[in-house]
């Protein structure tokens, strides 16, 4: 088989909020199949330890402040980086909050806050760049998604509802410009070790491990926790020539979370 296959040279990908965390494992993945990177957080500290996380890994990524929510900052960034270092290739809509509050006690502006960074975003920034790969010929676009976007639990109406409806968008994106050569499909990872989960993971007063972290190690058959470094295949995968026939496809990187009942207590 042509190897080249899941190779990234050439190509120019934007990975949202990708100073750490998922979004960084991502970059550095497809950095070292080739890809040339390209990523945005909120603050420019943030930006500043990104450029220089990826550079003790040998990578020269392109790092410039921008919210995602802010549908004139992301138009900026994208002519910005269209001008600077080329047109975006392959978009990763990573960045992403939770805020985990009974739903009765949530705030709207909570519930909208999540709704506009985990869904609205990735219009915003999918209408973005979608025009540019037209016109280039193709492209790929790929949503970080959830067990969320599939299984609800308690405190996470927000961000369960944001997930589960950026699935949709996926299959809507995949459904309307697959016809330009444009493939969006999903990442949806289980329960993966960054620091949007830490309070999840905290050690207790007595040692233990916390309740949660016991639950989901129960419910995974991989029985642990992902690492983002987990995601990074799949990844690369989904942004090269390899995957030109799927469209609208949400890969799980779970650990078999989604496929078992849970371990017998
Ligand atoms: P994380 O550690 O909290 O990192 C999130 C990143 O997004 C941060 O760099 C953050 O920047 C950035 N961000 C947040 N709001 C932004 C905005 N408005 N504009 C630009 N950047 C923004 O999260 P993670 O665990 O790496 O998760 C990354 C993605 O994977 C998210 O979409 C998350 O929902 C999803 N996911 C995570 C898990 C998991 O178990 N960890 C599982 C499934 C899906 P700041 O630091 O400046 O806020
Ligand atoms: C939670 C977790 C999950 C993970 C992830 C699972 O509070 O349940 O934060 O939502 O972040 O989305 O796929």
């Amino acid at each position: 088989m042509n190897e080249n296959l899941f190779r990234l040279d050439g190509k120019v990908a934007l990975v949202t909020g990708a100073s750490y965390g998922i979004g960084f494992a991502i970059a550095t993945a497809m950095a070292e199949a080739g890809a040339t990177i390209v990523f945005n957080d909120i603050k420019q500290e943030l930006v500043d330890k990104g450029i220089a996380a990826y550079a003790e890994k040998g990578i020269k990524a392109h790092g410039y402040v921008c919210d995602v929510t802010d549908e004139e900052a992301v138009n900026e960034l994208v002519s910005k980086v269209e001008a600077e270092v080329g047109v975006i290739d392959i978009l990763v809509n990573n960045a992403g909050i939770i805020k985990r509050i009974p739903m009765v006690e949530m705030s709207v502006k909570d519930f909208r806050q999540v709704i506009d960074v985990d869904l609205n975003a990735p219009f915003i920034v999918s209408k973005a760049v979608i025009p540019s790969m037209i016109k280039k010929g193709g492209g790929k676009i790929i949503n970080i998604c959830s067990m969320m976007s599939e299984l609800g639990r308690e405190t996470v109406s927000a961000y369960a509802a944001a997930k589960g409806g950026l699935k949709m968008l996926t299959r809507n994106i995949a459904s309307e410009y697959g016809q330009y050569n444009i493939q969006c499909n999903g990442i949806g990872p289980g329960y993966i070790a960054t620091p949007q989960t830490a309070p999840l993971r905290e050690i207790q007063p007595d040692g233990s491990k916390h309740p949660f972290d016991q639950f989901i190690l129960a419910k995974t058959p991989a029985n642990r926790w992902g690492e983002a470094s987990d995601l990074g295949g799949p990844a690369v995968f989904l942004a090269s020539a390899a995957s030109d026939f799927v469209n609208g496809h949400i890969l799980y990187v779970d650990g078999g979370i989604l496929a078992y009942i849970g371990k017998q207590p």
